[in-house]
């Protein structure tokens, strides 16, 4: 069944070297959801970028970002965001293009988003119930899981899949966070964005959704990605915890100082 949003919506999707899986994912989100899509390709060597020159000529739904040279899913998903807000779109999603995001998942997260305007946003969830992965060896689930777990420990975030990266957002969230400061290049950019739009308030529900492991093309998960995102979750954990104990440092201060 094909959902229509009420809402302007742009799907980013991020590319490297997906020229299997890309016009796949594309045919099924077609086939799911009327919105509008922009792929944001880093120079991929395998020709993603002309398949999705290709594919953007075909539908006018589709819109292709080109960059110079591979610069993580963080910049790419920036630069996506910063072309859905100079366009006014009102909901603004993040899906991977991998097959590993099932379109028919996204219908669910786009009526929760459209049907709670004081959301900032919705993740499509692994670790909630009715949440699932498909065909990921244990090591992976448990780097995933244990991940999560870290982050929650570390920053106190009130989800389950904080890591994940099949998201719907409110644009005018995007606007207030100042997207220009993020950092983060591999995943830990999901962390990042979640830890952002929490601490300026908003609210993020989770949705459950199957994650599927990719069937062709190579994952671009590596150690180095996963070391960003220790360093840097361990590093935002210290941070609130000196923020928190200054907190309370003033506030005694406070009280003594009372009359
Ligand atoms: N433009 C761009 N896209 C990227 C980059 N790295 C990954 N992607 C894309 O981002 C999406 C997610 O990348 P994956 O390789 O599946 O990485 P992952 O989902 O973290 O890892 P797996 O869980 O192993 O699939 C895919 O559509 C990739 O093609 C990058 O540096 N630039
Ligand atoms: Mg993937």
């Amino acid at each position: 069944m094909l959902y229509q949003p009420a809402l302007r919506t742009l799907v980013v999707m991020p590319t490297y070297n997906e020229r299997d899986s890309l016009p796949v994912t594309l045919a099924h989100l077609m086939e799911h959801v009327r919105c509008d899509v922009l792929i944001v390709d880093d120079n991929s060597p395998d020709g993603t970028g002309a398949i999705a020159d290709e594919l953007a000529q075909n539908h006018t739904t589709i819109h292709v970002m080109h960059r110079q040279a591979k610069d993580g899913l963080g910049a790419a998903y920036i630069a996506g965001f910063q072309w859905a807000l100079e366009r006014h779109y009102d909901l603004v999603c993040e899906m991977d293009a991998d097959g590993s995001h099932q379109p028919h998942d996204l219908p669910r997260l786009l009526a929760q988003a459209e049907a709670d305007a004081s959301l900032s946003g919705v993740i499509g969830s692994r670790w909630v119930a009715g949440g699932a992965v498909a065909r990921w060896p244990w090591h992976r689930q448990v780097l995933s899981r244990g991940g999560n777990l870290y982050v929650k420990f570390m920053l106190g975030l009130p989800l389950h899949d904080a890591t994940a990266g099949f998201r719907v957002y409110r644009a005018n969230t995007l606007e207030h966070l100042n997207l220009q400061d993020i950092e983060s290049h591999g995943y830990c950019f999901q962390v990042d964005m979640t830890r952002r739009v929490i601490s300026q308030g908003g609210a993020i529900a989770e949705v459950p959704i199957t994650f599927i492991e990719r069937e062709s093309g190579e994952s671009k998960m590596s150690g180095a990605i996963v070391r960003e995102a220790l360093l840097r979750v361990t590093q935002w954990g210290i941070d609130r915890r000196k923020s928190r104990v200054s907190q309370w440092v003033t506030s005694l201060r406070a009280q003594r100082n009372k009359p």
